[in-house]
């Protein structure tokens, strides 16, 4: 099997295996996990159980991007998520990557290592590109409609799929002419942020065709509501169809998956690499 390596500043991950990264939230209101994971040593905790589990990435988030969320401070931001990078960085072999839109945490977490730039506004802030520029991170690409206040209100679209794609190919163009080389880029359609489920699933339906923006595709889906409109589950029980959304992305080619649940997360693509890399053996491979 040919690998893939891409890099994601001084370490490399082979994408031709799909990778699982699992979300660290740092955030005393994060949805999922009621913020018993914001104090330092049990962050690190967490992290270790989800690289135990398969994860090769750990998305360190200190705001919350919920819909209607409050915003946090700057400084508290940056409190937040800089020492979990930092004990992160030192004690494991993986890969850091920091959700934020603020280039004073962008810049800071890069010289304590950080390997990914993971932003939700796609480096639209004014300094994000500059905070990034000079170094060899990778940084993820998102798709959002409105601001995480109002996003959910009224998502509307004259052609969903297009307009994301559209939007993803003119940011990664742009940031690319602002002189970041398009090797370091990965991009993301944006599940649940300024998406109806019909939305969701339209662009579920066509990961294959975000491959073709030449970029590796990220997904987040894990636990959204888009899987509590359709099981009318709590966040709780939202395993499975959180996996059963996974394996359709990654079965179109998304290469990095973003989940809490990492273990079980990782089990199922392993399944779909195996299937996809059989998909295409020949005749002769085939023939014992
Ligand atoms: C409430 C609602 C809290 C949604 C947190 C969320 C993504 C992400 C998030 C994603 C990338 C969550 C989201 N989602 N970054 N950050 N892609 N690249 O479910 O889909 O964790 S926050």
């Amino acid at each position: 099997m040919m690998s893939e390596n891409f890099s994601f500043g001084d370490r490399a991950l082979d994408l031709a295996e799909i990778q699982v990264m699992g979300v660290l939230n740092v955030t005393p209101d994060s949805f999922s996990d009621g913020g018993q994971f914001t104090t330092l040593s049990s962050a690190i905790v967490r992290a270790e159980q989800m690289i135990l589990q398969g994860a090769s990435v750990i998305d360190v988030g200190g705001e919350s991007t919920r819909p209607g969320a409050a915003q946090v401070s700057t400084q508290e931001e940056v409190d937040r998520v800089c020492p979990v990078v930092e004990q992160l960085v030192k004690r494991f072999d993986v890969v850091v990557s920091v959700d934020t839109s603020t280039p004073m945490l962008m810049s800071e977490s890069i010289s304590l290592g950080a390997g990914l730039i993971n932003d939700v506004r796609a480096f639209s802030r004014e300094g994000a590109v500059d905070a990034v520029k000079k170094s060899s991170v990778a940084l993820c690409l998102m798709h959002m409609q409105g601001a995480p206040v109002s996003m959910q209100k009224a998502p509307s679209y004259m052609s969903v799929v297009d307009e994301v794609y559209d939007f993803l190919q003119s940011t990664t163009a742009d940031i690319v002419a602002q002189g970041v080389g398009p090797g370091r880029l990965l991009v993301d359609p944006g599940f649940g942020f300024g998406k109806t489920l019909q939305h969701n699933m339209q662009i579920l339906n066509n990961i294959d065709h975000f491959i073709k923006l030449g970029f590796p595709v990220l997904v987040g889906l894990s636990r959204k509501s888009m899987f509590s409109e359709i099981l009318n589950k709590p966040v709780d029980e939202r395993l499975f169809g959180s996996l059963s959304g996974a394996v359709v992305a990654a079965y179109q080619g998304a290469k990095i998956i973003r989940a809490h649940d990492v273990g079980e997360t990782k089990d199922a693509m392993r399944v779909v690499d195996v299937i996809n890399k059989c998909a295409k053996l020949t005749n002769d491979e085939l023939r014992n």
